[in-house]
């Protein structure tokens, strides 16, 4: 891979000296679902599908990035004495700039600039994050070549804002801690309100985790996800009014039965009850996990996705029919979908032996019912970014 990206680096930039390499995966996320900006836990894995990103410095004021994913795009270049502005029409190069933005707010100077390659091979738009492993990928090789010392989970947070506030979409920490934290074989145990978190080694005995993309685009996904968002902090809001609390993340499910007649809304209840209960199954799931039992993990998988369904809404027909084609297969000990929602992808565990036949029926089923060709990956658990 390194070798041949060399080469179109070289291609590309006419230079092949000083370039150095670095990789950041997409993410996957075993369970706690739209509770990252709910205070709650999640609990996600690197993959070791992701985004590679060579990188040389130049001698003057340039900066050069071109994506071997959109050619046609070609490379876009930009000055480090001119304002950096959003480009709706190069929008994948909208993710370095932010980082790059969140560099210059931290008084790093970037006396030179420099030409950067990326090559991907996240699906796109699936919700396996594939614009926070862009950014990563970039944080950590501007911090290499300026020579920053920023820890990982400042790295982290740069990352994060370099989207909100850049880019203008409003995520949650999970998919940057995901992908700059990643440990090989680890899932990790994320307080998204502290930044707690710890390693779990994600042991499956006979079985594998399997990824399923709908290849349903998630047209309506931003605005439904920022809607969700309103009516979590309305729900919030209500509840303040009489408990003290920080975030749904705060109570648990005994207490949440307690004060959910203070929110007057039937909606924001259902929302708020989602927020609440699963972030109560996320912690208990990495309990089953850590102790083996892995029938019971699945159990709360295929929990998280009946309340991702009915009491938050973001499931829809593709994602509801590949869990549901899923679970009646042989093999299978959970499965639900995974990341934003409204189509992207499911993640499912499935006993090694049956993988074949599980692809072979759950594809074909889901094609006769939706039309739609769905794809399947074998996923490996893998490092967080780092420089290869
Ligand atoms: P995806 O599916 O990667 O868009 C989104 C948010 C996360 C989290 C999940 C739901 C973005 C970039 N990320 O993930 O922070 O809130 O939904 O759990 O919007
Ligand atoms: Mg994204």
């Amino acid at each position: 891979m390194k070798k041949q990206l060399l080469e179109e680096f070289t291609n590309i930039f006419k230079k092949a000296e000083g370039v150095r390499a670095f990789f950041a995966p997409g993410r996957v996320n075993l369970i706690g679902e739209h509770t990252d900006y709910n205070g709650g836990h999640v609990f996600p894995c690197a993959l070791t599908f992701g985004t590679y990103a060579l990188i040389s410095k130049r001698n003057d004021r340039k900066v050069q990035f071109y994506s071997t994913n959109f050619p046609d795009i070609g490379v876009i270049s930009l000055s480090l004495d001119d304002t950096l502005t959003l480009n709706k029409e190069h929008d994948w190069a909208n993710y370095p700039k932010g980082v790059i933005n969140e560099f210059f707010k931290k008084g790093i100077k970037l006396e030179q600039g420099f030409d950067m390659l990326f090559y991907g091979n996240i699906p796109n738009g699936a919700g396996l994050s594939s614009s926070a492993s862009v950014e990563l990928a970039t944080a950590v090789a501007l911090q290499a070549i300026y020579e920053t010392d920023f820890s990982r989970v400042e790295l982290v947070k740069m990352s994060q804002r370099a989207e909100n506030e850049f880019v203008g979409v409003s995520c949650g920490i999970m998919d940057q801690f995901a992908i700059g934290m990643g440990q090989e074989n680890q899932a990790i145990l994320l307080n998204c309100q502290t930044l707690d978190y710890q390693y779990s080694p994600v042991v499956l005995q006979d079985a594998s985790l399997v990824i399923a993309n709908t290849n349903k685009r998630r047209a309506l996904a931003d605005s439904k996800y920022n809607e969700r968002r309103s009516e979590c902090e309305r729900a919030l809001k209500e509840l303040q009014t009489e408990v003290s609390i920080e975030s749904l993340g705060d109570l648990t499910p005994e207490q949440f039965e307690g004060y959910r007649h203070l929110i007057p809304n039937e909606t924001d209840q259902k929302r708020a009850k989602h927020a609440v209960y699963e972030n109560a199954r996320t912690i208990l799931a990495v309990e089953k996990l850590n102790n083996g039992d892995i029938a019971g993990f699945g159990q709360l998988m295929c929990d998280s996705h009946a309340s991702l369904r009915d009491d938050y809404e973001v499931t829809g027909f593709e994602l509801d029919t590949l869990v549901e084609e899923a679970v009646n297969q042989e093999g299978v000990i959970g499965s639900r979908m995974t990341g934003a929602g409204f189509g992207g992808c499911t993640v499912s565990i499935v006993k090694n032996e049956h993988i074949e036949k599980f692809i072979e029926d759950v594809g074909k089923n889901y094609r006769d019912k939706t039309g739609l060709t769905a794809e399947f990956y074998v996923a490996n658990v893998g490092d967080g970014a780092k420089e290869i």
